[in-house]
């Protein structure tokens, strides 16, 4: 059956040894691989088969301060209400053709509520997470749990929960948005359901409720069964994280075994009910380099996100490298060499696909330059 829209396959005859010379017979065939929608493995293989990836992605920095400048300015201009339902920015990739993705996988986004200002309550299957590099006064309702946003905080929003968030504060808030978006689109595996108009939950605790249950080291509730797939603590609190990487850092300086490297701390978010990642897609970790010190190059398979939390250093990845300060976002591609290295004490939040890699049995690690 000839097809009478144009067909999106365009092929050009290789010019390559071991082809055949250009014949009429060749340019009637490739024309009907053309309008049948067929591709001849032989005009692809280069593409498809690299040696190591070729991620389309760049390794790219987005700068923190221009970011809360435009978001400020889409708070002046631009409600939030039903519709948009957010007063989300992401970051997109320049090597991705313009969609709003920070790397193929994974969405990054700075969010801005204004003063008294809610976000409407809906639910989607992908996976997201808040994390807070400044501010406070907003709470992020998740299944009518309310859970208060605050510097250094990691916030979890598992998919299928109810989620609005509302600013109770006289001062705008803005935050970092991760999501699993890029990855869930080009499944095929979106589900997206409204809630109820209003935030049914005004109350502004300063621990959530999942937080009294679940938010104990090594402690589980034995009314609770598991294991869940998404990490049931909904939020991750800066004092824990900042005491257990100062602990390893100190441990350093006794002596005692617990650093990545040298005057590298590192902790990973886990789901207590499963020892592994908070999100079935998502891998969420903050790391911590003492003044001077470096990470060792490092290269994987999957794409992550790095912001900077806290301090001042240098990025490189493959042949660049950029200086970062607070806030800062750096997006790193698959299988790109990548380190970090600390002008100042440096505090770094990471996210990444890692767990859809390892979950396939597909993730590769190169340590030490390659
Ligand atoms: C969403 O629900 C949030 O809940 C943030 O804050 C970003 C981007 C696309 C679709 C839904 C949020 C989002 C989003």
């Amino acid at each position: 059956m000839t097809s009478t829209t144009e067909s999106p396959v365009r092929l050009a005859m290789p010019d390559t040894p071991g082809q055949p010379a250009p014949s009429p017979e060749l340019a009637r065939l490739y024309r009907d691989f053309e309008s049948e929608l067929l591709v001849p493995l032989w005009t692809e293989i280069g593409d498809l088969m690299p040696a190591s990836p070729k991620p389309a992605a760049a390794a790219h920095v987005w700068r923190w301060a221009r970011l809360l400048e435009i978001a400020r300015r889409s708070g002046d201009l631009v409600p939030v209400g039903r519709g948009g339902e957010r007063r989300a920015i992401a970051l997109a990739n320049p090597g991705l053709g313009g969609a709003p993705y920070a790397t193929p996988t994974l969405w990054a986004a700075i969010q801005y509520l204004n003063p008294r200002e809610d976000a409407p309550v809906h639910r989607h299957t992908q996976h997201a997470f808040r994390f807070v590099v400044e501010g406070e006064g907003v709470w992020t309702v998740v299944d009518g749990d309310a859970v208060a946003m605050r510097r250094g905080d990691l916030l979890l929003t598992p998919g299928w929960r109810f989620h609005g968030h509302h600013n109770q504060s006289d001062t705008p808030m803005a935050w970092l948005d991760g999501l699993d978006i890029p990855f869930v689109h080009a499944m095929g595996s979106a589900f997206f359901e409204l809630g109820p108009d209003a935030v049914e939950n005004r109350a502004t605790p300063d621990r959530s409720y999942a937080e009294r249950l679940w938010a104990y080291p090594g402690l589980r509730p034995v009314s609770q069964p598991g294991p869940t797939p998404s990490s049931p603590i909904t939020a991750y609190r800066w004092e824990h994280t900042d005491a257990a990487l100062s602990a390893q850092l100190e441990l350093e300086a006794e002596g005692q075994p617990g650093v990545v490297a040298p005057g590298h701390a590192a902790i990973r978010f886990s789901n207590p009910t499963t020892g592994g990642d908070v999100l079935p897609t998502v891998r969420a970790e903050m790391h911590r380099l003492r003044a001077g010190a470096a990470t060792t190059v490092r290269r994987e398979v999957g794409s992550s996100v790095w912001q900077v939390f806290d301090g001042a250093g240098r990025v490189s990845l493959g042949d660049r490298e950029w200086r970062v300060e607070r806030g800062d976002l750096v997006a790193v591609p698959s299988w790109v060499p990548c380190s970090f290295t600390a002008d100042t004490d440096l505090d770094l939040f990471r996210f990444s696909d890692t767990p859809i890699f390892e979950g396939l049995h597909a993730h590769r690690v190169q340590e030490g330059q390659a």
